[in-house]
């Protein structure tokens, strides 16, 4: 996994929005995910217009929003299309299947309507995932699982770890990878995500600890960066996630050739 492309890797796995993902990856050049947590819906459509250029993919906490409302998620799948990126919402699924299912696909948000991707914890066994598997209904949707967190005292266990890995292959028609610190996974179709980047700060007062672009894909075996308050709560949050996204290619690019 950590030696392939992204453009061979697309072709080992028949995930329509994994192929997707792939595909955006190596025409943007772009392994970028900005974390867009911010409070409010102008300023959301404001940051996916800036960085829009710049990512694969943009990550919500939708329900962090104070003033949600059906358009603003419409206005955000245009901004989507216009720049060629995937939604994320990192909603981290943890119950039982019959639940998740109504939380996916009801509630104010109707998450299935709008998020390309979802994360699930692993926690309460592959029910999980096919609870939102069976709402999705022949739109392309998928999942990460949530299997290493970044955060000190995570309870993420290497047996947890192992168990994510498991269900991820027995569920691989909607998994599309792996929420993690670390190289958990040799098998090409699957990609990892990692959170807890920012270049020039270690930690925050709340638990959670940084890496930096480069390390978090040369020696953590990240495929995609996921960066927020680095680049939210930056002067210029365009130029910052220009910067990421360039920091973070040339260190895929170092692996592949390595
Ligand atoms: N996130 C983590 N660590 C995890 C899983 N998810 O930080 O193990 C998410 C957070 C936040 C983002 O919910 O949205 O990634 C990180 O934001 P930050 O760069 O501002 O710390």
């Amino acid at each position: 996994r950590l030696k392939c492309t992204f453009e061979s890797r697309e072709s080992t796995t028949v995930q329509p929005v994994s192929r997707k993902l792939f595909n955006i990856m190596s025409a943007k050049q772009s392994n970028l995910c900005v974390a867009a947590d911010v409070t409010k819906s102008a300023e959301l459509l404001s940051l996916a217009e800036k960085v829009g250029p710049y990512i694969c993919l943009l990550k919500t906490h939708i329900d962090i929003l104070s003033d949600f409302s059906t358009e603003v998620v419409e206005e955000l799948k245009n901004i989507a299309v216009k720049h060629n990126f995937l939604i994320f919402e990192d909603r981290k699924f943890g119950d039982i299947g019959n639940t998740v299912a109504t939380q996916y696909s009801g509630g104010p948000f109707n998450i299935v309507d709008w998020a390309d991707l979802v994360t699930v914890h692993g926690l309460p066994g592959d029910g999980v995932i096919k609870g939102l598997g069976s709402c999705a209904s022949g739109q392309p949707r998928g999942c990460i699982i949530v299997s290493q967190m970044s955060s000190s005292g995570t309870l993420t266990s290497d047996e947890y770890i192992k168990g994510c890995c498991k269900m991820a292959e027995e569920n691989a028609h909607f998994v599309i990878g792996f929420v993690a610190q670390s190289n958990i996974s040799k098998d090409p179709r699957f990609i990892v995500f990692t959170p807890g980047v920012q270049s020039g700060c270690t930690s925050d007062v709340l638990g959670q600890q940084y890496v930096t672009p480069r390390a978090a894909v040369l020696e953590r075996g990240a495929d995609v960066v996921i960066v927020g308050r680095g680049i939210t709560k930056s002067d210029d949050p365009c130029s910052a996630a220009k910067h990421y996204k360039e920091e973070a290619f040339k260190a895929y690019q170092e692996r592949i050739t390595s």
